[in-house]
Protein backbone atom coordinates (compact mmCIF):
# COMPACT_ATOMS: atom_id res chain seq x y z
CA UNK A 1 0.00 0.00 0.00
CA UNK A 2 1.11 3.62 -0.56
CA UNK A 3 2.21 4.44 2.77
CA UNK A 4 4.79 1.61 3.15
CA UNK A 5 8.17 3.45 3.13
CA UNK A 6 10.30 2.01 -0.41
CA UNK A 7 12.70 -0.35 2.06
CA UNK A 8 10.14 -2.08 3.66
CA UNK A 9 9.23 -4.14 0.41
CA UNK A 10 12.05 -3.55 -1.73
CA UNK A 11 15.43 -5.42 -2.13
CA UNK A 12 18.79 -3.09 -1.77
CA UNK A 13 21.71 -3.59 -3.80
CA UNK A 14 25.40 -3.54 -2.18
CA UNK A 15 28.12 -1.94 -4.59
CA UNK A 16 31.80 -2.12 -3.33
CA UNK A 17 33.05 0.69 -5.72
CA UNK A 18 36.77 -0.18 -5.83
CA UNK A 19 35.76 -3.46 -7.24
CA UNK A 20 32.70 -2.88 -9.41
CA UNK A 21 32.88 -1.45 -12.88
CA UNK A 22 36.87 0.24 -13.96
CA UNK A 23 35.89 3.14 -16.25
CA UNK A 24 39.49 4.82 -16.50
CA UNK A 25 41.86 1.93 -16.88
CA UNK A 26 43.58 2.54 -13.72
CA UNK A 27 42.46 -0.61 -12.38
CA UNK A 28 39.92 0.76 -9.59
CA UNK A 29 36.50 0.77 -10.27
CA UNK A 30 34.62 4.29 -9.93
CA UNK A 31 31.58 6.11 -10.44
CA UNK A 32 31.38 6.47 -13.88
CA UNK A 33 32.11 2.50 -14.19
CA UNK A 34 28.50 2.26 -11.78
CA UNK A 35 26.76 4.44 -13.92
CA UNK A 36 27.31 2.20 -16.97
CA UNK A 37 26.05 -0.59 -15.29
CA UNK A 38 22.59 1.01 -14.04
CA UNK A 39 20.65 -0.50 -16.80
CA UNK A 40 21.29 -3.95 -15.65
CA UNK A 41 20.64 -2.79 -12.07
CA UNK A 42 17.23 -1.61 -13.07
CA UNK A 43 16.44 -4.59 -15.40
CA UNK A 44 17.12 -6.77 -12.46
CA UNK A 45 14.70 -5.02 -10.33
CA UNK A 46 16.51 -3.80 -7.07
CA UNK A 47 15.08 -0.37 -5.43
CA UNK A 48 18.03 1.14 -3.86
CA UNK A 49 21.99 0.75 -4.28
CA UNK A 50 23.89 1.02 -1.12
CA UNK A 51 27.67 2.43 -2.22
CA UNK A 52 30.02 1.32 0.12
CA UNK A 53 32.66 4.63 1.09
CA UNK A 54 34.16 6.95 -1.94
CA UNK A 55 34.96 9.51 0.18
CA UNK A 56 38.80 11.08 0.44
CA UNK A 57 40.67 8.00 2.18
CA UNK A 58 44.24 7.50 2.44
CA UNK A 59 42.78 3.89 1.63
CA UNK A 60 44.00 1.92 4.47
CA UNK A 61 40.78 0.34 5.37
CA UNK A 62 40.03 0.58 1.86
CA UNK A 63 37.70 3.97 2.53
CA UNK A 64 36.55 3.17 5.98
CA UNK A 65 39.10 5.59 6.64
CA UNK A 66 37.98 8.72 5.60
CA UNK A 67 39.97 12.18 5.50
CA UNK A 68 36.78 14.27 3.97
CA UNK A 69 33.48 12.94 4.81
CA UNK A 70 32.18 15.36 1.72
CA UNK A 71 34.30 14.92 -0.74
CA UNK A 72 34.71 12.29 -3.73
CA UNK A 73 38.31 10.74 -3.26
CA UNK A 74 39.69 11.51 -6.97
CA UNK A 75 40.07 7.45 -7.20
CA UNK A 76 36.27 7.22 -7.78
CA UNK A 77 35.61 10.22 -9.25
CA UNK A 78 34.28 14.00 -8.69
CA UNK A 79 31.35 15.38 -6.98
CA UNK A 80 29.96 16.13 -10.48
CA UNK A 81 30.11 12.32 -10.98
CA UNK A 82 28.04 11.57 -8.11
CA UNK A 83 25.50 13.95 -8.72
CA UNK A 84 25.05 12.92 -12.52
CA UNK A 85 24.74 8.68 -10.81
CA UNK A 86 21.78 10.41 -8.61
CA UNK A 87 20.21 11.73 -11.29
CA UNK A 88 20.70 8.23 -13.72
CA UNK A 89 19.36 6.26 -10.57
CA UNK A 90 16.18 8.23 -9.96
CA UNK A 91 15.53 7.98 -13.91
CA UNK A 92 15.33 4.11 -13.25
CA UNK A 93 13.80 4.29 -9.52
CA UNK A 94 16.30 3.29 -7.80
CA UNK A 95 17.48 5.19 -4.40
CA UNK A 96 21.05 5.51 -3.56
CA UNK A 97 22.10 4.63 0.24
CA UNK A 98 25.42 5.70 1.16
CA UNK A 99 28.15 4.88 4.08
CA UNK A 100 28.22 6.49 7.08
CA UNK A 101 31.51 6.12 9.08
CA UNK A 102 31.42 7.70 11.93
CA UNK A 103 32.71 5.76 14.82
CA UNK A 104 36.06 6.78 13.30
CA UNK A 105 37.75 8.89 11.28
CA UNK A 106 41.74 8.60 9.69
CA UNK A 107 44.37 9.97 11.18
CA UNK A 108 44.69 12.03 7.87
CA UNK A 109 41.26 14.26 8.62
CA UNK A 110 41.77 17.63 9.44
CA UNK A 111 40.58 16.97 12.40
CA UNK A 112 43.29 14.24 13.65
CA UNK A 113 45.67 16.65 12.45
CA UNK A 114 44.37 19.55 14.73
CA UNK A 115 43.59 17.36 17.18
CA UNK A 116 47.11 16.58 17.76
CA UNK A 117 47.80 19.32 19.44
CA UNK A 118 45.94 19.11 22.90
CA UNK A 119 45.33 22.95 23.04
CA UNK A 120 42.93 22.39 20.34
CA UNK A 121 39.30 22.58 20.27
CA UNK A 122 39.43 19.61 18.34
CA UNK A 123 41.74 17.52 20.78
CA UNK A 124 38.09 16.34 22.14
CA UNK A 125 36.46 15.05 18.87
CA UNK A 126 38.93 11.95 19.36
CA UNK A 127 39.62 10.10 22.38
CA UNK A 128 42.99 10.39 24.68
CA UNK A 129 43.82 8.66 27.49
CA UNK A 130 46.94 8.67 29.95
CA UNK A 131 48.92 5.74 29.86
CA UNK A 132 48.92 3.15 32.63
CA UNK A 133 52.40 1.71 34.10
CA UNK A 134 53.76 3.13 31.08
CA UNK A 135 51.76 1.19 28.79
CA UNK A 136 47.93 1.90 26.89
CA UNK A 137 45.08 2.76 29.48
CA UNK A 138 43.81 -0.54 29.20
CA UNK A 139 43.52 -3.99 27.76
CA UNK A 140 41.42 -3.26 25.31
CA UNK A 141 42.05 -4.88 21.53
CA UNK A 142 41.90 -3.78 18.39
CA UNK A 143 39.40 -5.39 15.26
CA UNK A 144 42.48 -5.66 13.30
CA UNK A 145 45.03 -6.77 15.98
CA UNK A 146 47.39 -5.29 19.06
CA UNK A 147 46.00 -3.02 21.02
CA UNK A 148 43.17 -0.36 20.57
CA UNK A 149 45.41 2.24 22.10
CA UNK A 150 48.54 4.00 19.92
CA UNK A 151 50.87 6.15 22.00
CA UNK A 152 50.70 9.91 20.68
CA UNK A 153 54.52 10.68 20.90
CA UNK A 154 54.43 14.74 20.45
CA UNK A 155 51.63 15.18 23.21
CA UNK A 156 52.24 11.72 25.23
CA UNK A 157 48.97 10.48 25.35
CA UNK A 158 47.23 7.43 24.00
CA UNK A 159 44.44 7.90 21.11
CA UNK A 160 41.72 5.05 21.05
CA UNK A 161 41.46 3.02 17.49
CA UNK A 162 39.08 0.45 17.63
CA UNK A 163 40.32 -1.08 14.14
CA UNK A 164 43.51 0.43 12.47
CA UNK A 165 46.34 2.81 14.07
CA UNK A 166 44.83 4.98 11.42
CA UNK A 167 41.57 5.07 12.17
CA UNK A 168 41.27 7.13 15.34
CA UNK A 169 37.99 6.57 17.57
CA UNK A 170 35.73 9.61 17.73
CA UNK A 171 34.27 11.13 20.85
CA UNK A 172 30.63 10.81 20.71
CA UNK A 173 30.25 12.50 24.01
CA UNK A 174 30.89 16.06 22.94
CA UNK A 175 27.99 17.68 21.50
CA UNK A 176 29.94 19.65 18.95
CA UNK A 177 31.44 16.39 17.18
CA UNK A 178 27.78 14.86 16.46
CA UNK A 179 26.68 18.49 15.18
CA UNK A 180 29.33 17.96 12.58
CA UNK A 181 28.60 14.36 11.96
CA UNK A 182 24.56 15.64 11.48
CA UNK A 183 25.73 17.56 8.99
CA UNK A 184 27.68 15.01 6.74
CA UNK A 185 24.20 13.46 7.02
CA UNK A 186 21.94 16.94 6.10
CA UNK A 187 25.12 17.46 2.88
CA UNK A 188 24.56 13.76 1.49
CA UNK A 189 20.77 14.05 1.96
CA UNK A 190 20.99 17.40 -0.11
CA UNK A 191 22.75 15.88 -3.12
CA UNK A 192 19.64 13.54 -3.14
CA UNK A 193 20.82 10.32 -0.87
CA UNK A 194 18.01 8.40 0.58
CA UNK A 195 19.50 6.42 2.92
CA UNK A 196 22.35 5.58 5.26
CA UNK A 197 24.37 2.94 5.80
CA UNK A 198 25.96 3.74 9.81
CA UNK A 199 29.09 1.40 9.99
CA UNK A 200 29.20 0.01 13.27
CA UNK A 201 27.18 2.51 14.68
CA UNK A 202 26.88 0.30 18.02
CA UNK A 203 30.39 1.20 19.04
CA UNK A 204 29.99 4.73 19.31
CA UNK A 205 28.67 5.04 22.90
CA UNK A 206 32.11 3.77 24.99
CA UNK A 207 32.30 2.45 28.05
CA UNK A 208 32.42 5.30 30.93
CA UNK A 209 36.19 5.04 32.54
CA UNK A 210 37.58 2.66 30.11
CA UNK A 211 37.37 -0.60 32.07
CA UNK A 212 39.75 -3.24 31.02
CA UNK A 213 37.88 -6.05 29.36
CA UNK A 214 38.30 -8.27 31.83
CA UNK A 215 35.54 -11.36 30.70
CA UNK A 216 36.95 -11.48 26.13
CA UNK A 217 39.39 -11.60 24.72
CA UNK A 218 40.09 -7.34 25.21
CA UNK A 219 37.92 -6.67 22.09
CA UNK A 220 34.30 -6.62 23.82
CA UNK A 221 34.47 -3.05 22.37
CA UNK A 222 31.83 -2.62 24.90
CA UNK A 223 29.32 -2.64 21.67
CA UNK A 224 25.53 -1.34 22.90
CA UNK A 225 27.19 1.29 25.19
CA UNK A 226 25.00 2.85 27.75
CA UNK A 227 23.99 5.83 25.71
CA UNK A 228 23.85 4.37 22.25
CA UNK A 229 20.18 4.58 22.24
CA UNK A 230 19.81 8.51 23.49
CA UNK A 231 22.54 9.41 20.83
CA UNK A 232 20.65 7.28 18.16
CA UNK A 233 17.68 8.91 19.00
CA UNK A 234 19.00 12.22 18.87
CA UNK A 235 20.37 11.78 14.79
CA UNK A 236 16.58 10.52 14.36
CA UNK A 237 14.36 13.25 15.48
CA UNK A 238 17.25 16.23 14.41
CA UNK A 239 17.99 14.64 11.05
CA UNK A 240 16.77 11.14 9.91
CA UNK A 241 13.33 11.68 10.48
CA UNK A 242 13.10 14.95 9.04
CA UNK A 243 15.16 13.95 6.03
CA UNK A 244 12.85 11.25 5.41
CA UNK A 245 16.24 9.42 5.46
CA UNK A 246 16.23 5.54 5.41
CA UNK A 247 19.14 4.45 7.83
CA UNK A 248 20.57 0.71 8.53
CA UNK A 249 22.47 -0.16 11.40
CA UNK A 250 25.78 -2.57 11.16
CA UNK A 251 25.37 -3.75 14.56
CA UNK A 252 28.71 -5.24 15.58
CA UNK A 253 28.50 -8.64 18.18
CA UNK A 254 24.78 -6.95 19.34
CA UNK A 255 21.81 -8.44 20.86
CA UNK A 256 17.78 -9.28 19.71
CA UNK A 257 16.98 -6.87 22.41
CA UNK A 258 18.82 -3.56 21.55
CA UNK A 259 17.54 -4.33 18.23
CA UNK A 260 14.11 -4.59 18.62
CA UNK A 261 14.66 -0.64 19.92
CA UNK A 262 17.32 -0.08 17.16
CA UNK A 263 15.19 -0.79 14.32
CA UNK A 264 11.99 -0.60 15.75
CA UNK A 265 8.93 -0.22 13.52
CA UNK A 266 8.46 3.17 16.15
CA UNK A 267 11.01 5.23 14.01
CA UNK A 268 12.76 6.35 17.61
CA UNK A 269 15.91 5.35 16.09
CA UNK A 270 17.10 3.45 12.79
CA UNK A 271 14.78 2.06 10.04
CA UNK A 272 16.44 -1.33 10.29
CA UNK A 273 19.51 -3.49 11.48
CA UNK A 274 22.22 -5.54 10.25
CA UNK A 275 23.19 -8.26 12.63
CA UNK A 276 25.61 -10.78 12.09
CA UNK A 277 25.02 -13.78 14.60
CA UNK A 278 24.59 -16.44 11.48
CA UNK A 279 27.18 -15.55 9.74
CA UNK A 280 29.39 -17.00 12.82
CA UNK A 281 27.84 -20.27 12.61
CA UNK A 282 31.63 -21.74 11.56
CA UNK A 283 33.40 -19.78 14.26
CA UNK A 284 33.73 -22.72 16.60
CA UNK A 285 33.79 -21.02 19.77
CA UNK A 286 33.94 -17.37 18.17
CA UNK A 287 36.94 -18.07 16.78
CA UNK A 288 36.90 -16.42 13.24
CA UNK A 289 40.45 -17.44 12.27
CA UNK A 290 39.92 -21.35 12.05
CA UNK A 291 38.78 -23.88 9.22
CA UNK A 292 35.65 -25.35 10.23
CA UNK A 293 32.09 -26.62 9.12
CA UNK A 294 28.28 -24.63 9.66
CA UNK A 295 26.31 -25.79 12.42
CA UNK A 296 23.06 -25.44 10.19
CA UNK A 297 21.02 -26.05 12.90
CA UNK A 298 22.63 -23.28 14.99
CA UNK A 299 21.83 -21.09 11.42
CA UNK A 300 17.90 -22.31 11.60
CA UNK A 301 17.77 -21.30 15.65
CA UNK A 302 19.27 -17.94 14.79
CA UNK A 303 17.15 -17.00 11.83
CA UNK A 304 14.22 -18.75 13.76
CA UNK A 305 15.16 -16.24 16.93
CA UNK A 306 15.42 -13.13 15.20
CA UNK A 307 12.73 -13.72 12.49
CA UNK A 308 10.08 -14.15 15.73
CA UNK A 309 11.95 -11.18 17.80
CA UNK A 310 11.83 -8.94 15.53
CA UNK A 311 7.83 -9.68 14.18
CA UNK A 312 5.79 -6.98 14.30
CA UNK A 313 8.20 -4.54 16.94
CA UNK A 314 11.89 -3.85 14.43
CA UNK A 315 12.64 -4.17 11.34
CA UNK A 316 15.78 -7.28 9.79
CA UNK A 317 18.51 -6.34 7.06
CA UNK A 318 18.65 -9.82 5.52
CA UNK A 319 21.78 -10.71 3.63
CA UNK A 320 24.55 -13.32 3.10
CA UNK A 321 27.23 -11.58 1.60
CA UNK A 322 28.92 -8.49 2.20
CA UNK A 323 32.67 -6.68 1.46
CA UNK A 324 33.27 -7.80 4.99
CA UNK A 325 32.06 -11.73 4.49
CA UNK A 326 33.07 -14.63 2.09
CA UNK A 327 30.85 -15.80 -0.39
CA UNK A 328 27.89 -17.88 0.63
CA UNK A 329 28.01 -20.17 -1.97
CA UNK A 330 31.26 -21.18 -1.39
CA UNK A 331 30.77 -20.72 2.96
CA UNK A 332 27.12 -22.44 3.00
CA UNK A 333 26.50 -23.82 -0.38
CA UNK A 334 28.36 -26.11 -2.36
CA UNK A 335 31.11 -23.72 -5.04
CA UNK A 336 31.73 -26.97 -6.90
CA UNK A 337 29.54 -28.96 -9.23
CA UNK A 338 26.57 -28.11 -7.90
CA UNK A 339 27.26 -24.28 -7.36
CA UNK A 340 24.27 -22.75 -9.00
CA UNK A 341 21.71 -24.72 -7.62
CA UNK A 342 22.68 -24.17 -3.88
CA UNK A 343 22.74 -20.81 -4.60
CA UNK A 344 19.84 -20.51 -5.69
CA UNK A 345 18.56 -22.64 -2.59
CA UNK A 346 20.27 -20.15 -0.43
CA UNK A 347 18.81 -17.13 -2.24
CA UNK A 348 15.07 -18.68 -1.41
CA UNK A 349 15.78 -19.48 1.95
CA UNK A 350 16.89 -16.05 2.66
CA UNK A 351 14.75 -13.70 0.27
CA UNK A 352 11.33 -15.86 1.55
CA UNK A 353 11.89 -14.07 4.91
CA UNK A 354 10.69 -11.22 6.42
CA UNK A 355 12.91 -8.08 6.52
CA UNK A 356 14.75 -6.26 3.11
CA UNK A 357 17.05 -8.37 1.60
CA UNK A 358 20.33 -6.87 0.39
CA UNK A 359 22.00 -8.36 -2.76
CA UNK A 360 25.82 -7.89 -2.72
CA UNK A 361 27.18 -7.45 -5.87
CA UNK A 362 28.34 -11.02 -7.34
CA UNK A 363 26.48 -12.98 -5.11
CA UNK A 364 23.42 -12.90 -7.90
CA UNK A 365 25.35 -14.82 -10.49
CA UNK A 366 26.90 -17.33 -7.27
CA UNK A 367 30.77 -15.65 -7.63
CA UNK A 368 32.78 -18.21 -5.52
CA UNK A 369 35.71 -17.43 -3.20
CA UNK A 370 38.96 -17.03 -5.06
CA UNK A 371 41.00 -19.18 -3.48
CA UNK A 372 43.78 -17.38 -3.63
CA UNK A 373 47.44 -19.44 -3.14
CA UNK A 374 49.82 -16.99 -2.27
CA UNK A 375 49.75 -14.00 0.47
CA UNK A 376 50.76 -11.52 -1.62
CA UNK A 377 46.88 -11.45 -3.79
CA UNK A 378 45.82 -10.54 -0.40
CA UNK A 379 45.23 -7.00 0.27
CA UNK A 380 42.52 -6.53 3.16
CA UNK A 381 44.78 -5.09 6.44
CA UNK A 382 42.76 -7.73 8.15
CA UNK A 383 43.90 -10.70 6.39
CA UNK A 384 47.19 -9.14 6.76
CA UNK A 385 47.87 -8.58 10.45
CA UNK A 386 46.39 -11.68 10.73
CA UNK A 387 48.41 -13.67 9.04
CA UNK A 388 51.73 -12.09 10.04
CA UNK A 389 49.98 -12.37 13.65
CA UNK A 390 49.60 -16.31 13.50
CA UNK A 391 52.73 -16.86 11.79
CA UNK A 392 54.58 -15.22 14.65
CA UNK A 393 52.52 -18.13 16.72
CA UNK A 394 54.13 -20.66 14.72
CA UNK A 395 51.51 -21.68 12.24
CA UNK A 396 52.38 -22.84 8.75
CA UNK A 397 51.84 -20.48 5.60
CA UNK A 398 50.15 -23.03 4.28
CA UNK A 399 47.28 -23.34 7.71
CA UNK A 400 47.55 -20.10 7.27
CA UNK A 401 46.67 -19.55 3.64
CA UNK A 402 44.08 -22.45 3.75
CA UNK A 403 42.12 -20.35 6.40
CA UNK A 404 42.31 -16.90 4.75
CA UNK A 405 40.94 -18.97 1.59
CA UNK A 406 37.93 -19.90 3.51
CA UNK A 407 37.81 -16.33 5.98
CA UNK A 408 39.42 -13.45 4.48
CA UNK A 409 37.52 -10.50 3.52
CA UNK A 410 38.97 -10.39 0.38
CA UNK A 411 36.86 -14.03 -0.44
CA UNK A 412 34.15 -10.82 -1.01
CA UNK A 413 36.29 -8.06 -2.73
CA UNK A 414 37.09 -9.61 -6.21
CA UNK A 415 35.79 -6.98 -9.04
CA UNK A 416 32.53 -8.25 -10.39
CA UNK A 417 32.43 -10.47 -13.07
CA UNK A 418 31.07 -9.00 -16.03
CA UNK A 419 31.80 -11.14 -18.84
CA UNK A 420 34.38 -13.04 -20.28
CA UNK A 421 37.17 -11.10 -21.91
CA UNK A 422 40.55 -9.70 -19.85
CA UNK A 423 39.44 -8.90 -16.10
CA UNK A 424 35.94 -10.24 -16.81
CA UNK A 425 35.05 -6.42 -18.51
CA UNK A 426 35.74 -4.90 -14.78
CA UNK A 427 38.69 -2.77 -15.93
CA UNK A 428 41.58 -2.75 -19.03
CA UNK A 429 44.01 -1.79 -16.86
CA UNK A 430 45.80 -4.00 -14.10
CA UNK A 431 43.08 -4.65 -11.16
CA UNK A 432 43.90 -3.47 -7.44
CA UNK A 433 43.53 -7.29 -6.46
CA UNK A 434 43.22 -10.51 -8.57
CA UNK A 435 39.89 -11.98 -9.73
CA UNK A 436 38.81 -15.52 -9.03
CA UNK A 437 39.80 -17.39 -11.99
CA UNK A 438 36.31 -18.86 -12.82
CA UNK A 439 35.43 -15.57 -14.53
CA UNK A 440 35.29 -16.97 -17.80
CA UNK A 441 32.41 -19.40 -16.59
CA UNK A 442 30.87 -17.24 -14.46
CA UNK A 443 29.57 -13.93 -15.51
CA UNK A 444 26.74 -11.64 -15.91
CA UNK A 445 26.89 -11.70 -19.73
CA UNK A 446 27.08 -15.73 -19.69
CA UNK A 447 23.94 -15.71 -16.72
CA UNK A 448 21.54 -13.03 -18.65
CA UNK A 449 21.77 -15.31 -21.18
CA UNK A 450 20.45 -18.48 -19.42
CA UNK A 451 17.30 -18.39 -18.31
CA UNK A 452 17.48 -20.87 -15.36
CA UNK A 453 20.72 -18.77 -14.40
CA UNK A 454 21.54 -18.00 -10.42
CA UNK A 455 20.88 -14.43 -11.72
CA UNK A 456 17.31 -15.04 -13.53
CA UNK A 457 16.45 -16.99 -9.90
CA UNK A 458 16.93 -13.38 -8.06
CA UNK A 459 15.14 -11.19 -10.40
CA UNK A 460 12.02 -13.50 -10.25
CA UNK A 461 12.57 -13.35 -5.88
CA UNK A 462 12.93 -9.32 -6.34
CA UNK A 463 9.85 -8.93 -8.32
CA UNK A 464 7.97 -11.98 -5.95
CA UNK A 465 8.31 -9.82 -2.81
CA UNK A 466 6.48 -7.21 -4.31
CA UNK A 467 3.84 -9.39 -5.41
CA UNK A 468 2.65 -11.15 -2.70
CA UNK A 469 2.40 -9.72 0.81
CA UNK A 470 2.50 -12.07 3.16
CA UNK A 471 6.95 -12.26 1.89
CA UNK A 472 6.83 -8.56 3.31
CA UNK A 473 4.38 -8.99 6.53
CA UNK A 474 3.81 -12.52 7.35
CA UNK A 475 5.26 -14.15 10.42
CA UNK A 476 7.95 -17.44 10.63
CA UNK A 477 7.30 -20.79 11.85
CA UNK A 478 10.12 -23.20 11.52
CA UNK A 479 8.41 -26.51 10.93
CA UNK A 480 11.65 -28.46 11.22
CA UNK A 481 13.50 -27.05 14.08
CA UNK A 482 15.70 -30.10 14.62
CA UNK A 483 16.14 -31.28 11.29
CA UNK A 484 20.26 -31.51 10.44
CA UNK A 485 19.24 -30.68 6.37
CA UNK A 486 15.47 -29.63 5.97
CA UNK A 487 15.16 -25.88 6.38
CA UNK A 488 11.28 -25.51 5.96
CA UNK A 489 9.44 -22.67 7.67
CA UNK A 490 5.44 -21.50 6.93
CA UNK A 491 5.01 -17.43 6.45
CA UNK A 492 1.13 -16.43 7.02
CA UNK A 493 -0.45 -13.19 6.67
CA UNK A 494 -4.14 -12.49 6.39
CA UNK A 495 -5.62 -14.93 3.41
CA UNK A 496 -1.83 -15.76 2.27
CA UNK A 497 0.18 -18.26 3.53
CA UNK A 498 3.56 -18.81 1.69
CA UNK A 499 5.73 -22.16 2.16
CA UNK A 500 9.66 -22.15 1.73
CA UNK A 501 11.31 -25.99 1.59
CA UNK A 502 14.83 -26.38 1.49
CA UNK A 503 17.33 -29.10 1.31
CA UNK A 504 20.65 -27.57 2.90
CA UNK A 505 22.58 -30.84 1.81
CA UNK A 506 24.18 -32.57 -0.22
CA UNK A 507 22.31 -36.03 -0.15
CA UNK A 508 18.55 -36.53 -0.98
CA UNK A 509 16.25 -36.21 1.45
CA UNK A 510 13.06 -37.70 2.29
CA UNK A 511 10.21 -36.15 4.00
CA UNK A 512 9.03 -37.76 6.47
CA UNK A 513 5.99 -35.42 8.11
CA UNK A 514 3.31 -33.81 6.16
CA UNK A 515 4.46 -30.39 5.64
CA UNK A 516 1.37 -29.08 3.88
CA UNK A 517 -0.74 -29.94 6.71
CA UNK A 518 -2.70 -32.65 4.12
CA UNK A 519 -3.99 -29.44 2.09
CA UNK A 520 -3.58 -29.80 -1.40
CA UNK A 521 -4.42 -26.28 -2.91
CA UNK A 522 -0.94 -25.58 -3.11
CA UNK A 523 0.58 -23.39 -6.32
CA UNK A 524 4.02 -24.18 -7.00
CA UNK A 525 5.99 -20.46 -7.21
CA UNK A 526 9.11 -21.25 -7.57
CA UNK A 527 11.96 -24.15 -7.59
CA UNK A 528 15.52 -24.09 -8.10
CA UNK A 529 15.52 -27.01 -10.04
CA UNK A 530 12.95 -25.37 -12.74
CA UNK A 531 10.10 -27.63 -12.23
CA UNK A 532 6.88 -26.33 -13.00
CA UNK A 533 4.38 -29.05 -12.92
CA UNK A 534 5.79 -30.49 -9.19
CA UNK A 535 3.22 -31.58 -6.42
CA UNK A 536 3.60 -31.36 -2.87
CA UNK A 537 3.16 -35.43 -2.51
CA UNK A 538 6.86 -35.82 -3.74
CA UNK A 539 8.08 -36.75 -0.27
CA UNK A 540 11.69 -35.94 -1.14
CA UNK A 541 13.87 -32.95 -1.96
CA UNK A 542 17.06 -33.63 -4.26
CA UNK A 543 20.48 -32.22 -3.16
CA UNK A 544 20.11 -28.47 -2.62
CA UNK A 545 16.89 -28.68 -3.66
CA UNK A 546 14.73 -25.76 -2.71
CA UNK A 547 10.63 -24.94 -3.35
CA UNK A 548 8.53 -22.06 -2.28
CA UNK A 549 4.68 -23.26 -2.36
CA UNK A 550 1.65 -20.86 -1.98
CA UNK A 551 -1.38 -21.88 -0.46
CA UNK A 552 -4.80 -20.46 -2.69
O1 LIG B 1 32.94 -3.64 9.68
C1 LIG B 1 32.77 -3.87 11.05
C2 LIG B 1 33.52 -5.08 11.47
O2 LIG B 1 33.59 -5.45 12.62
C3 LIG B 1 34.24 -5.80 10.39
O3 LIG B 1 35.56 -5.72 10.74
C4 LIG B 1 33.71 -7.19 10.27
O4 LIG B 1 32.67 -7.41 11.13
C5 LIG B 1 34.82 -8.13 10.67
O5 LIG B 1 35.90 -7.85 9.84
C6 LIG B 1 34.35 -9.57 10.46
O6 LIG B 1 35.32 -10.37 11.06
C7 LIG B 1 32.82 -2.29 9.26
C8 LIG B 1 33.09 -2.27 7.76
O7 LIG B 1 32.10 -3.06 7.10
C9 LIG B 1 34.47 -2.83 7.54
O8 LIG B 1 34.76 -2.95 6.15
C10 LIG B 1 35.46 -1.87 8.18
O9 LIG B 1 36.77 -2.43 8.07
C11 LIG B 1 35.14 -1.68 9.67
O10 LIG B 1 33.76 -1.46 9.94
C12 LIG B 1 35.85 -0.43 10.19
O11 LIG B 1 35.27 0.71 9.60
Amino acid sequence: NIDTPWWQNGVIYQIYPKSFQDSTGNGIGDLPGIIRRLDYLQWLGVDAVWLTPVYVSPQVDNGYDIADYCAIDPLFGTLGDFERLVAEARRRHIHIVMDMVFNHTSTEHAWFKAAEDPASPYRDFYIWRDGVNGGPPNNWRSKFGGSAWQLHDASGQYYLHSFAVEQADLNWENPRLRAELKKVCRFWADKGVEGLRLDVINLVSKHPGFPDDDEGDGRRFYTDGPNIHQLLQEFSEEVFTPGGLMTVGEMSSTTLEHCRRYAGLDGKELSMTFNFHHLKVDYPAGAKWTRAKPDLILLKRLFREWQQGMHGQAWNALFWCNHDQPRIVSRLGNDGERREVSAKMLAMVLHGMQGTPFIYQGEEIAMTNPCFEDIGQYRDLESLNMFSELRVQGRTDGELLAILAQKSRDNGRTPMQWDASRNAGFTEGDSWIDLAANYREINVERALNDGNSVLHTYQRLIALRKRYPVITWGDYLDLAPEHPALWCYRRHSGEQTLLVMANLGADDLRLEEDYFAGKTKWSLLLSNYGDIDRTPDSGALRPYEAVWWLLN
